[in-house]
Protein backbone atom coordinates (compact mmCIF):
# COMPACT_ATOMS: atom_id res chain seq x y z
CA UNK A 1 0.00 0.00 0.00
CA UNK A 2 1.60 3.52 -1.22
CA UNK A 3 0.30 6.17 1.38
CA UNK A 4 -0.76 9.48 -0.43
CA UNK A 5 1.77 11.52 1.48
CA UNK A 6 4.70 9.73 -0.19
CA UNK A 7 6.30 12.62 -2.67
CA UNK A 8 6.53 9.82 -5.88
CA UNK A 9 2.67 8.64 -5.47
CA UNK A 10 1.82 9.55 -8.51
CA UNK A 11 4.80 8.35 -10.34
CA UNK A 12 4.30 4.87 -7.96
CA UNK A 13 0.62 4.33 -8.40
CA UNK A 14 1.30 4.26 -12.24
CA UNK A 15 3.98 1.12 -11.47
CA UNK A 16 1.41 -0.23 -9.59
CA UNK A 17 -1.38 -0.18 -12.25
CA UNK A 18 1.16 -1.37 -14.87
CA UNK A 19 2.41 -4.77 -12.39
CA UNK A 20 -1.60 -5.29 -12.37
CA UNK A 21 -2.10 -4.75 -15.82
CA UNK A 22 0.80 -7.15 -16.26
CA UNK A 23 -0.89 -9.90 -13.65
CA UNK A 24 -4.32 -9.57 -15.30
CA UNK A 25 -2.36 -10.29 -19.33
CA UNK A 26 -3.20 -7.17 -20.72
CA UNK A 27 0.34 -5.62 -20.63
CA UNK A 28 3.47 -7.05 -22.32
CA UNK A 29 6.46 -7.88 -20.14
CA UNK A 30 8.64 -5.20 -22.28
CA UNK A 31 5.43 -2.64 -21.04
CA UNK A 32 7.20 -2.42 -17.79
CA UNK A 33 10.79 -1.44 -19.62
CA UNK A 34 9.11 0.91 -22.09
CA UNK A 35 7.46 2.72 -19.12
CA UNK A 36 10.71 3.20 -17.64
CA UNK A 37 12.45 4.57 -20.23
CA UNK A 38 9.54 7.22 -20.65
CA UNK A 39 9.81 8.05 -16.71
CA UNK A 40 13.14 8.67 -17.60
CA UNK A 41 12.62 11.45 -20.15
CA UNK A 42 9.80 12.68 -18.42
CA UNK A 43 12.39 13.74 -15.31
CA UNK A 44 14.07 15.64 -17.83
CA UNK A 45 11.16 17.29 -19.11
CA UNK A 46 10.51 18.51 -15.83
CA UNK A 47 7.10 15.81 -15.32
CA UNK A 48 5.23 18.53 -16.80
CA UNK A 49 3.53 19.53 -20.13
CA UNK A 50 5.81 22.06 -22.26
CA UNK A 51 4.78 24.63 -23.96
CA UNK A 52 6.47 22.40 -26.98
CA UNK A 53 4.09 19.68 -25.93
CA UNK A 54 0.86 21.97 -26.04
CA UNK A 55 1.59 23.30 -29.15
CA UNK A 56 1.29 19.73 -30.84
CA UNK A 57 -1.57 19.03 -28.37
CA UNK A 58 -3.72 21.95 -30.12
CA UNK A 59 -2.47 20.70 -33.34
CA UNK A 60 -3.13 16.88 -32.75
CA UNK A 61 -6.65 17.75 -32.05
CA UNK A 62 -6.87 20.23 -34.64
CA UNK A 63 -6.06 17.11 -36.95
CA UNK A 64 -8.81 14.73 -34.87
CA UNK A 65 -11.60 17.19 -35.22
CA UNK A 66 -11.02 17.25 -39.06
CA UNK A 67 -10.74 13.51 -39.79
CA UNK A 68 -13.08 12.26 -42.13
CA UNK A 69 -11.84 8.75 -40.46
CA UNK A 70 -10.34 9.08 -37.31
CA UNK A 71 -8.83 6.07 -35.58
CA UNK A 72 -7.37 5.48 -31.88
CA UNK A 73 -4.38 2.78 -31.74
CA UNK A 74 -4.16 1.26 -28.33
CA UNK A 75 -1.86 -1.45 -27.06
CA UNK A 76 -1.21 -2.67 -23.10
CA UNK A 77 0.60 0.33 -21.47
CA UNK A 78 -2.11 2.77 -23.00
CA UNK A 79 -4.97 0.51 -21.67
CA UNK A 80 -3.23 -0.02 -18.20
CA UNK A 81 -2.69 3.67 -18.18
CA UNK A 82 -5.31 5.49 -19.61
CA UNK A 83 -8.59 3.59 -20.78
CA UNK A 84 -10.82 5.67 -19.39
CA UNK A 85 -9.15 9.12 -21.01
CA UNK A 86 -8.84 6.61 -24.59
CA UNK A 87 -12.78 5.51 -24.06
CA UNK A 88 -13.87 9.98 -23.91
CA UNK A 89 -11.80 10.66 -26.34
CA UNK A 90 -13.07 7.75 -28.80
CA UNK A 91 -16.75 9.08 -28.05
CA UNK A 92 -15.47 12.37 -28.91
CA UNK A 93 -14.64 10.98 -32.25
CA UNK A 94 -16.03 8.21 -34.53
CA UNK A 95 -15.61 5.58 -31.51
CA UNK A 96 -12.94 3.52 -33.22
CA UNK A 97 -10.47 1.93 -31.00
CA UNK A 98 -8.21 -0.33 -32.33
CA UNK A 99 -6.27 -3.13 -30.48
CA UNK A 100 -2.48 -3.32 -32.37
CA UNK A 101 0.06 -5.28 -30.36
CA UNK A 102 3.70 -5.57 -30.94
CA UNK A 103 3.87 -8.64 -28.81
CA UNK A 104 0.62 -9.93 -30.39
CA UNK A 105 -0.94 -12.87 -28.81
CA UNK A 106 -4.60 -14.16 -28.79
CA UNK A 107 -4.19 -13.96 -25.18
CA UNK A 108 -3.60 -10.19 -24.54
CA UNK A 109 -5.85 -9.51 -27.59
CA UNK A 110 -8.72 -10.75 -25.68
CA UNK A 111 -7.76 -9.85 -22.73
CA UNK A 112 -7.90 -5.98 -24.04
CA UNK A 113 -10.84 -6.45 -25.75
CA UNK A 114 -12.61 -7.85 -22.12
CA UNK A 115 -10.99 -5.35 -20.16
CA UNK A 116 -13.07 -2.46 -22.42
CA UNK A 117 -16.03 -4.59 -21.98
CA UNK A 118 -15.53 -4.50 -18.45
CA UNK A 119 -15.58 -1.50 -17.78
CA UNK A 120 -17.88 0.04 -20.51
CA UNK A 121 -19.59 -2.53 -21.68
CA UNK A 122 -23.03 -0.13 -22.21
CA UNK A 123 -21.03 2.05 -24.33
CA UNK A 124 -19.42 -1.09 -26.23
CA UNK A 125 -22.79 -2.79 -26.92
CA UNK A 126 -24.66 0.84 -27.93
CA UNK A 127 -21.90 1.42 -30.65
CA UNK A 128 -20.59 4.35 -28.81
CA UNK A 129 -17.19 3.10 -29.33
CA UNK A 130 -16.01 0.38 -31.00
CA UNK A 131 -13.36 -2.29 -30.34
CA UNK A 132 -11.32 -3.20 -33.81
CA UNK A 133 -8.57 -5.01 -35.10
CA UNK A 134 -8.98 -8.15 -33.29
CA UNK A 135 -9.45 -9.98 -36.05
CA UNK A 136 -7.15 -8.19 -38.40
CA UNK A 137 -7.19 -9.14 -41.85
CA UNK A 138 -5.60 -6.76 -43.88
CA UNK A 139 -1.98 -5.89 -43.87
CA UNK A 140 0.31 -2.59 -43.72
CA UNK A 141 2.73 -2.68 -47.11
CA UNK A 142 6.50 -3.21 -46.10
CA UNK A 143 5.60 -4.10 -42.43
CA UNK A 144 7.11 -7.73 -41.00
CA UNK A 145 6.00 -7.64 -37.47
CA UNK A 146 2.80 -8.63 -36.44
CA UNK A 147 2.10 -5.15 -35.83
CA UNK A 148 1.12 -4.62 -39.45
CA UNK A 149 -2.31 -6.72 -39.51
CA UNK A 150 -5.17 -4.40 -39.37
CA UNK A 151 -8.74 -3.66 -39.64
CA UNK A 152 -10.31 -2.52 -42.59
CA UNK A 153 -11.36 0.49 -40.54
CA UNK A 154 -7.44 0.69 -39.56
CA UNK A 155 -6.41 0.35 -43.66
CA UNK A 156 -8.79 3.01 -44.85
CA UNK A 157 -8.04 5.67 -41.90
CA UNK A 158 -6.94 8.91 -42.88
CA UNK A 159 -5.60 10.09 -39.35
CA UNK A 160 -4.37 7.59 -36.72
CA UNK A 161 -3.13 8.25 -33.05
CA UNK A 162 -0.83 6.25 -31.95
CA UNK A 163 0.26 6.32 -28.02
CA UNK A 164 3.53 4.42 -27.16
CA UNK A 165 4.10 2.81 -31.01
CA UNK A 166 6.90 1.47 -32.42
CA UNK A 167 9.30 3.36 -35.36
CA UNK A 168 8.83 1.04 -37.92
CA UNK A 169 5.01 1.17 -38.15
CA UNK A 170 4.51 4.86 -37.53
CA UNK A 171 7.07 5.09 -40.89
CA UNK A 172 4.95 2.73 -42.68
CA UNK A 173 1.89 4.52 -42.03
CA UNK A 174 2.82 7.39 -42.99
CA UNK A 175 4.04 6.04 -46.45
CA UNK A 176 0.73 4.56 -47.09
CA UNK A 177 -0.42 8.47 -46.90
CA UNK A 178 -1.83 8.39 -43.07
CA UNK A 179 -1.42 11.45 -40.72
CA UNK A 180 0.23 9.86 -37.75
CA UNK A 181 0.01 11.43 -34.17
CA UNK A 182 2.23 9.83 -31.80
CA UNK A 183 2.68 10.57 -28.22
CA UNK A 184 5.88 9.52 -26.93
CA UNK A 185 8.16 10.88 -24.20
CA UNK A 186 11.60 10.51 -25.79
CA UNK A 187 11.57 12.80 -28.16
CA UNK A 188 14.58 11.25 -30.15
CA UNK A 189 12.75 7.86 -30.65
CA UNK A 190 11.97 6.84 -34.36
CA UNK A 191 8.17 7.06 -34.08
CA UNK A 192 9.12 11.09 -32.38
CA UNK A 193 10.76 11.69 -35.47
CA UNK A 194 8.62 9.99 -38.48
CA UNK A 195 5.00 11.16 -37.42
CA UNK A 196 2.95 14.00 -38.76
CA UNK A 197 2.84 15.06 -35.47
CA UNK A 198 4.32 14.06 -31.98
CA UNK A 199 3.00 14.63 -28.83
CA UNK A 200 6.51 14.98 -26.57
CA UNK A 201 4.41 14.58 -22.88
CA UNK A 202 3.41 11.51 -20.61
CA UNK A 203 0.28 9.66 -21.83
CA UNK A 204 -1.92 10.49 -19.02
CA UNK A 205 -1.03 13.92 -18.71
CA UNK A 206 -1.49 14.65 -22.15
CA UNK A 207 -5.03 13.06 -23.17
CA UNK A 208 -7.57 15.58 -20.86
CA UNK A 209 -5.50 17.98 -22.81
CA UNK A 210 -6.22 16.46 -26.16
CA UNK A 211 -9.74 15.64 -25.23
CA UNK A 212 -10.30 19.31 -23.97
CA UNK A 213 -8.95 20.61 -27.10
CA UNK A 214 -11.13 18.48 -29.50
CA UNK A 215 -14.23 19.58 -27.26
CA UNK A 216 -13.05 23.31 -28.14
CA UNK A 217 -12.14 22.77 -31.59
CA UNK A 218 -15.13 21.03 -32.80
CA UNK A 219 -16.88 24.64 -32.40
CA UNK A 220 -13.96 26.25 -34.65
CA UNK A 221 -14.62 26.80 -38.11
CA UNK A 222 -12.16 24.32 -40.47
CA UNK A 223 -9.93 26.40 -42.53
CA UNK A 224 -9.08 27.73 -38.90
CA UNK A 225 -8.10 24.47 -38.04
CA UNK A 226 -6.44 23.80 -40.80
CA UNK A 227 -4.60 26.81 -40.20
CA UNK A 228 -3.13 25.53 -36.76
CA UNK A 229 -2.46 22.22 -38.69
CA UNK A 230 -0.50 24.16 -41.21
CA UNK A 231 1.69 26.30 -39.30
CA UNK A 232 3.06 23.33 -36.94
CA UNK A 233 5.95 21.72 -37.79
CA UNK A 234 7.36 18.31 -35.88
CA UNK A 235 10.56 18.64 -36.36
CA UNK A 236 10.99 22.35 -35.18
CA UNK A 237 8.68 21.32 -32.68
CA UNK A 238 11.10 18.39 -31.56
CA UNK A 239 14.44 20.45 -31.45
CA UNK A 240 12.49 23.25 -29.54
CA UNK A 241 11.66 20.31 -27.10
CA UNK A 242 15.42 19.08 -26.91
CA UNK A 243 16.24 22.68 -26.73
CA UNK A 244 14.35 23.01 -23.44
CA UNK A 245 15.50 19.79 -21.98
CA UNK A 246 19.17 21.43 -22.25
CA UNK A 247 18.01 24.80 -21.34
CA UNK A 248 16.60 23.51 -18.13
CA UNK A 249 19.48 20.44 -17.10
CA UNK A 250 21.75 23.45 -17.43
CA UNK A 251 19.70 25.56 -15.03
CA UNK A 252 18.78 23.39 -12.80
CA UNK A 253 19.16 23.94 -9.07
CA UNK A 254 20.34 21.42 -6.41
O1 LIG B 1 1.42 -3.86 -25.75
P1 LIG B 1 2.37 -4.12 -26.88
O2 LIG B 1 2.60 -5.60 -27.12
O3 LIG B 1 1.95 -3.44 -28.16
O4 LIG B 1 3.81 -3.51 -26.47
C1 LIG B 1 3.88 -2.14 -26.15
C2 LIG B 1 5.34 -1.66 -25.94
C3 LIG B 1 5.25 -0.25 -25.37
C4 LIG B 1 6.03 -2.59 -24.95
C5 LIG B 1 6.07 -1.67 -27.28
O5 LIG B 1 5.38 -0.91 -28.23
C6 LIG B 1 7.50 -1.17 -27.15
O6 LIG B 1 8.44 -1.90 -26.92
O7 LIG B 1 7.62 0.18 -27.27
P2 LIG B 1 9.03 0.96 -27.21
O8 LIG B 1 9.76 0.77 -28.50
O9 LIG B 1 9.74 0.68 -25.93
O10 LIG B 1 8.52 2.44 -27.19
C7 LIG B 1 7.73 2.94 -26.17
C8 LIG B 1 7.95 4.46 -26.09
O11 LIG B 1 6.94 4.99 -25.26
C9 LIG B 1 9.30 4.86 -25.48
O12 LIG B 1 9.92 5.80 -26.32
C10 LIG B 1 8.94 5.49 -24.13
O13 LIG B 1 9.75 6.61 -23.86
C11 LIG B 1 7.50 5.94 -24.36
N1 LIG B 1 6.67 5.90 -23.16
C12 LIG B 1 6.66 4.96 -22.18
N2 LIG B 1 5.73 5.25 -21.25
C13 LIG B 1 5.11 6.39 -21.65
C14 LIG B 1 5.72 6.81 -22.87
N3 LIG B 1 5.33 7.92 -23.52
C15 LIG B 1 4.32 8.63 -22.98
N4 LIG B 1 3.70 8.29 -21.82
C16 LIG B 1 4.06 7.19 -21.14
N5 LIG B 1 3.41 6.84 -20.02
Amino acid sequence: MIPKSHPRYESLMKREKLVDALNRGILAKAGLIAHGRGETFDYLIGEKTTETALNAIKAAAALLVLAENPIISVNGNTVALAIDEIVELAKELNGKIEINLFYRTREREIAIKNEFYRKYKDDVESGKIKILGLNAKKQIPNLDSLRGKVSEDFYNADVVLVPLEDGDRTEALVKMGKKVIAIDLNPLSRTAKAATITIVDELTRCLPLLIKYVREYKKVNRDELRKIVENFDNKKNLKETLNYIIERLKNIEF
